[in-house]
């Protein structure tokens, strides 16, 4: 005999399975284009600036350099595939034309192009060869074709506009499937112009006609999608910095912007809760702080520190990312900057591999749709379920609880898109231990994703209070990860008192540090407040995971003597600069000698010359000369020669000489990298117990 029970609940199984579906809620305009949803999905992707800046070192060439520079001598498209594929960046767009004209095709437009390149002998197409490369891995590819152009002689004309959208059929024919076309709005200005070196201006908003380049685009490309500032697909985020906003709306009122507009970045680039299209971020940034490849820049890749947080603040805040690699003269990836996104991608990994498993939680929502809509869809990993509000609820609250404490410090919640953009701010909430709720964080827009990063919370239960709604909350994805901290080394900054300041990394560390040559690991003394180091000494010190115990690398700094009572001689802007510690501050000067009273007779055996660090280096000196004295107007040379490779590589020169007592110094530029006024970041003196 059948047990009733087992009856019933075989009977409210079949009720539930063949209990109609709910329609689902009416989306909310605006909303994406199906070759947006597509795009949406691919969230990472590479952008690579490879072409005549490449060889001539610049980031905006003029458009009169010779075409036969361009020769990358081990082009490897396939390695740059190969690292984007295994960063899980799903393409590429490469810049096929940047502003001074040079075409990476053998286009028909022009002579500006790889036809006449030395590379191949001019027989070679970096189009034909970078896009076959990263379809082998799978990966798709794009195309930056910039509008201005500053080598072809009728930019500025109607007949340019031709050109412009012939070398546009070429591309969007000739190389198979294209992803997304990226327009800059960076147009109009001095350039060569065939020989009439020139400044041409031109109306930003009429100049292109847009309008008929887009149906172009959609004629031969149907599903790619179009990236400008006002879209009309894609727009750009408003900053080169990688950055997303707290509020980031797909939706953009497009039709009051165009290409270029000056206010655009502060007026637009966040979107617009009432934006009449559906055109959502990608935010652009270059690993490097130059979008080309300068040898100088080998040191200055950005930081595990600095690319988490672009990663937070753009895919995490509802936009995609563009992160460029500028192709070295090789026409590879350089290794530095292979090295540094292999760590960004390594960490992304690792802090979203812990997820709190949700399917052992009990949710509950306040409001459900219908049959079909529930609050479990949220975490079924499945693409095709969402959850959604009864049609008319603006509010509404969804409840998580679990059996054990579970801890976490990553939330991360996706809206279904397919239906607009609807979440305005919501609050997340834990429950107390003595049973009442907090409020842990709150956030406006969510979007296609949005990832907060919490404090380390040890709780039983989770709110997530949807407080206003441009119509019902919809919620296709939640998630609660525990991410490991960021375990690097505390940076260490010294002021001209000899103050000395630690910085952790990230929240959630103590910081341990030696004086005395010894292992902070062993003998540490953990960091509170700033201390005073005057003797030279090398500080040791390490991060060490408050939870966790886990300690980072240590790092080492030489300490030279403090600057405490040093002064800089003769009069002029910023001395102080000079010897403050923060190579951040410059000194210049015209007479391209400083001299510096230490305060005191020190036995000194060498100094060291920190050079500028801006992105635009100038007055770098190449070949100096260094001077001692004991009354500051009779001076010695003790040391005479080179700093080689400064200009490619930027980084702090240390020259030892002979030992000598003196209470005076003087540095002399005995040539410089131009013939800008001499340049230092900072000078310091080496004694002898060092
Ligand atoms: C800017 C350009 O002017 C830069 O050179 C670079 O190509 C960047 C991606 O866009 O507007």
């Amino acid at each position: 005999m059948i047990n009733r029970n087992l009856l019933i609940v075989l009977f409210c199984f079949i009720a539930a399975c063949s209990a109609p579906k709910a329609d689902p809620p009416e989306a909310v305009l605006p909303v994406p284009h199906e070759r947006q949803l597509v795009w949406q999905d691919m969230e990472f992707y590479a952008f690579a600036h490879f072409n005549m800046n490449t060889f001539t070192n610049m980031e905006w060439g003029l458009g009169d350099e010779d075409p036969a520079l361009f020769n990358p001598t081990e082009f490897d498209p396939a390695q740059w595939a190969r690292i984007c594929k295994a960063a899980g960046m799903k393409g590429i767009i490469l810049t096929a034309k940047h502003h001074d004209g040079f075409c990476l095709w053998p286009t028909a437009t022009t002579d500006h192009s790889v036809k006449n390149a030395a590379w191949k002998e001019g027989k070679g197409d970096i189009i034909r060869e970078v896009s076959d490369a990263f379809r082998a891995e799978g990966l798709k590819f794009g195309v930056y074709l910039s509008p201005w152009d500053r080598n072809h002689p009728d930019y500025g004309k109607p007949e340019y506009i031709a050109v412009f959208r012939e070398q546009l059929r070429e591309l969007l024919t000739n190389y198979g499937d294209i992803f997304e076309v990226w327009f800059d709005g960076a147009n109009g200005g001095t350039g060569y112009y065939g020989g009439a070196n020139e400044e041409r201006r031109v109306d930003k908003r009429n100049y292109y006609d847009w309008k008929t380049t887009y149906e172009l685009i959609r004629e031969l490309q149907p599903n790619a999608v179009i990236f400008g500032d006002a879209g009309p697909d894609v727009r750009w985020v408003g900053n080169e910095h990688g950055y997303a906003y707290e509020t980031t709306w797909s939706n953009l009122m497009r039709d009051s912007i165009y290409g270029g507009m000056p206010e655009y970045a502060e007026k637009y680039s966040a979107g617009q809760e009432n934006g009449t299209h559906w055109v959502p971020a990608e935010a652009d940034v270059s690993i490097r702080p130059g979008w080309y490849y300068h040898p100088y820049e080998d040191h200055k890749v950005k930081s595990l520190p600095q690319l988490l947080d672009i990663y937070y603040r753009s895919i995490g805040r509802n936009s995609s990312l563009l992160l460029n690699f500028p192709i070295d003269k090789r026409g590879k990836i350089h290794e530095n900057d292979e090295a540094q996104l292999m760590k960004l991608v390594d960490k992304i990994h690792e802090d979203f591999s812990s997820p709190l498993p949700l399917e052992n939680a009990r949710l509950s929502a306040s409001s459900t749709h219908g049959q079909g809509f529930e609050v479990e869809n949220t975490i079924s990993g499945d693409d095709d379920l969402y959850w959604a509000a009864e049609d008319g609820t603006t509010n509404a609250t969804i409840q998580i609880e679990f059996d054990e404490p579970v801890r976490f410090n990553r939330f991360l919640a996706q809206e279904n898109i397919a239906l607009g953009q609807r979440i305005k701010s919501f609050d997340l909430e834990i429950k107390t231990t003595n049973g009442g709720w907090q409020k842990l964080s709150s956030g406006t827009t969510v979007g296609y994703k949005r990832i907060l990063r919490l404090p380390d919370t040890e709780t039983t239960a989770v709110r997530l209070v949807i407080t206003d709604a441009k119509a019902s909350p919809t919620l296709q994805h939640l998630g609660f990860f525990l991410a490991p901290k960021v375990l690097l080394p505390p940076s260490i900054t010294r002021e001209k008192s000899g103050l000395v300041r630690l910085k952790a990394p990230e929240e959630g560390l103590e910081l341990l540090y030696t004086l005395d040559g010894t292992d902070p690991k062993e003998n540490g003394q953990v960091y509170t407040d700033a201390f005073t180091v005057l003797q030279p000494t090398e500080i040791q010190v390490l991060s060490r995971d408050k939870g966790t115990g886990e300690t980072s690398e240590v790092a080492k700094k030489e300490l030279q003597i403090a600057r405490k009572n040093w002064k800089v001689l003769g009069d002029g802007e910023n001395t102080d600069h000079l010897i403050d510690e923060n190579p951040e501050t410059n000194y210049f000067t015209e007479t391209n000698a400083v001299s510096i009273d230490l305060g005191e007779s020190y036995l000194l055996k060498g100094f060291t010359y920190y050079p500028m660090q801006n992105r635009y280096l100038s007055g770098l000196i190449t070949n100096y000369a260094f001077y001692v004295s004991n009354n500051g107007s009779q001076w010695k040379k003790v040391s005479e020669g080179e700093f080689g490779n400064i200009v490619n590589s930027p980084i702090e020169q240390r020259v030892n000489f002979a030992p000598v007592e003196a209470r005076y110094i003087q540095l002399r530029a005995l040539d410089k990298m131009d013939e800008n006024p001499a340049s230092f970041a900072e000078i310091g003196v080496l004694v002898d117990n060092q």
